[in-house]
């Protein structure tokens, strides 16, 4: 059984060496995100000096009890590198992200950096995305309409719900429906396709924007750039 920790460690510790001394940083969302927090923390610690920019409430929590400085998005011109996971990503290095909730202000960050490292585990790489459901963030009068209009689309669609059964609310208070598309042959015109929605806010496809991939296999960590 391979052992996803293992590798989302390995991953996140290798992203590292892309962060450099002095750098405004984009602090990812997720398992994987989280493990970068922590051993950034660790050389802030040790007398490294970087702010940071979370992407999520829960990012910006984990830095806080790690150590990391942080600074709004106002307050910087540009982020020098962000580093964050993906649910999926394809050959030509787009994705599908989300899983975690925080795909608005991820790809507000993103955006925003000169560098995009994205850090995964093996069972991230696939041929063609679409097999994990794709979050798209919705405004809640509209949700029903836009399910409609992603439904007509192929998709299988859910309203993301908690524990609790009610509504998943994002940190900027919308909810999210998860779009299973089985696979997505063109990412870039269903992208197109589904920003152009009236009621969608943002959704979890991330397209030109991943600078590289970290992928662990094991403790081994490659290198991938879009081909
Ligand atoms: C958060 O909204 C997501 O985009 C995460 O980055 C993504 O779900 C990967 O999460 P894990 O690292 O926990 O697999």
């Amino acid at each position: 059984m391979v052992d996803y920790e293992i590798e989302k460690e390995a991953a996140a510790r290798a992203s590292l060496a892309f962060v450099k001394d002095g750098d405004v940083v984009g602090l990812g969302t997720g398992s994987t995100a989280a493990y970068f927090i922590k051993f950034l923390g660790e050389k802030v610690k040790a007398g490294f000096k970087v702010r940071g920019v979370p992407t999520s409430a829960r990012a910006q929590q984990l830095a806080q009890q790690c150590g990391i400085p942080l600074v709004g998005l106002d307050e910087v011109a540009q982020i020098d590198v962000d580093v964050d996971g993906a649910d999926e990503f394809d050959p030509q290095l787009c994705l599908i992200k989300g899983g975690g909730g925080a795909l608005l202000r991820e790809k507000i960050v993103a955006s925003a950096s000169k560098k995009f490292v994205v850090v995964a585990d093996s069972s991230k790489q696939v041929a063609a995305l679409g097999k994990f459901p794709l979050p798209v963030e919705v405004i809640p009068f509209a949700e029903a309409l836009v399910a409609r209009q992603i439904s007509a689309l192929g998709a299988k669609v859910a309203l993301r719900k908690t524990e609790q059964g009610s509504p998943f609310t994002t940190d900027e208070h919308h909810h999210i429906l998860d779009c299973s598309f089985e696979k997505i042959n063109h990412p870039a015109s269903l992208a197109a396709t589904l920003s152009a929605i009236p009621g969608v806010v943002e959704h979890g496809l991330f397209i030109n924007m991943a600078t590289l991939v970290l992928v662990a296999k094991g403790s081994k960590v490659t290198e991938l750039r879009a081909l």
